[in-house]
């Protein structure tokens, strides 16, 4: 290949929506769904608006939020042995489910191009702003680097590499974001993503380790009030799409952590009894004082549990790469024959 030849294929969009933002439609029908039960809740995919994704940005920075940091040491203390893995047996294509700016990825694309191993990169991503970025930022940083960007939900992606891109596929789904769903959905997702894959295909999975509660729980709740303020953004998401008027002040970020379960669920409290009002849905809600809405579980795993969701799902445990103080693994699994 020229030195300096660019080879970025022009973004693929399978959004259904042209500017790609999200269905209104189906935020008012879940928001509706959620504040109509007796324990209210919110779909947690709705955190990252601009202004979500913005606040996430920030938590990933935060002292107390360990996770970000620790998935970096793992990658960067086992990127050889990782990139070793992937490219065992030859040529594959990187599919990065949730890419984003692709901070943590980059440690791999840059070990993986430096050993010279076979493969192109296909960053997937719902977000078309945050898919042009990045091809931009690869084209400037690593020329040589074969990027196929895909616009689009993690399933209709998976849908598009099977008709155009057939060859071996090593997933990426990192951050921890397997811990936000719900345990069936989880097992459901990994399931999904199977289908798409055939024998020498292989996945790596972030996950979050149990540890200290303590440390967890500072983690979402942090003292300088970020996560507070990336929770309570629903509301005025709420308020601004939706025409609804909660009034933020009245209600707060509660988070709570279960050792015993693994999982640390967060709310928001109404601190007065009140009824908001939701235009678009053209319905009031009732609060009791102190009554909560819960906006999201973020499950933290047992390294047997992990196995056991990867037997339950379809693939096996290659291998587990963990940071130094076990707080968090990238575990590469292999389609299970
Ligand atoms: C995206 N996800 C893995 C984050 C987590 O840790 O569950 C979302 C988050 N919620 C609060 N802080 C971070």
């Amino acid at each position: 290949m020229e030195p300096n030849k660019t080879t970025t294929a022009p973004l693929i969009n399978l959004s259904q929506k042209l500017d790609g933002t999200e269905d209104t439609a189906a935020f008012a029908r879940h928001v509706a769904e959620g504040l109509s039960q007796t324990q209210k809740t919110l779909l947690s995919r709705y955190f990252y608006d601009g202004q979500g994704s913005r606040l996430f940005q920030q938590i990933m920075e935060l002292p107390e939020y360990y996770l970000t940091r620790c998935e970096f040491e793992v990658l960067q203390t086992h990127k050889q042995a990782i990139a070793a893995h992937f490219s065992d047996p030859g040529f594959f294509h990187l599919v990065d489910l949730g890419a984003g700016d692709a901070l943590k990825t980059k440690i791999l694309l840059q070990e993986l191009t430096q050993s010279q191993k076979g493969f192109d990169y296909v960053p997937v991503d719902i977000s078309g702003d945050a898919m042009q970025q990045l091809r931009g930022t690869l084209q400037k940083e690593m020329p040589l680097l074969e990027v196929q960007a895909v616009v689009g939900e993690y399933f209709s992606a998976l849908d598009w590499m099977h008709q155009h891109k057939p060859d071996r596929k090593v997933v990426l789904f990192l951050g921890s974001n397997i811990g936000n769903f719900k345990e069936a959905e989880s097992q459901n997702f990994l399931r999904s993503v199977r289908r798409y894959l055939k024998a020498g295909d292989k996945l790596l999975l972030g996950v979050d380790l149990r540890k200290d509660p303590e440390t967890v729980l500072k983690a979402y709740s942090d003292a300088s009030g970020v996560t507070a303020a990336f929770n309570l953004n629903l509301l005025t998401r709420i308020n601004r799409e939706l025409g609804g008027n909660f009034n933020l002040e009245q209600f707060r970020h509660y988070a709570l952590y279960n050792p015993q379960d693994g999982v640390m669920r967060s709310f928001l409290v109404s601190k007065i009894e009140q009824e908001v009002h939701i235009g678009a849905l053209q319905q009031s809600y009732h609060f009791d004082a102190w009554e909560t809405i819960h906006t999201e579980n973020s499950h933290k795993y047992t390294l047997p549990q992990v196995e056991a969701l990867a037997s339950a799902s379809g693939f096996k445990v290659e291998k587990v790469f963990q940071d130094k103080q076990c707080r968090f693994a990238d575990v590469l699994l292999t389609v299970a024959s």
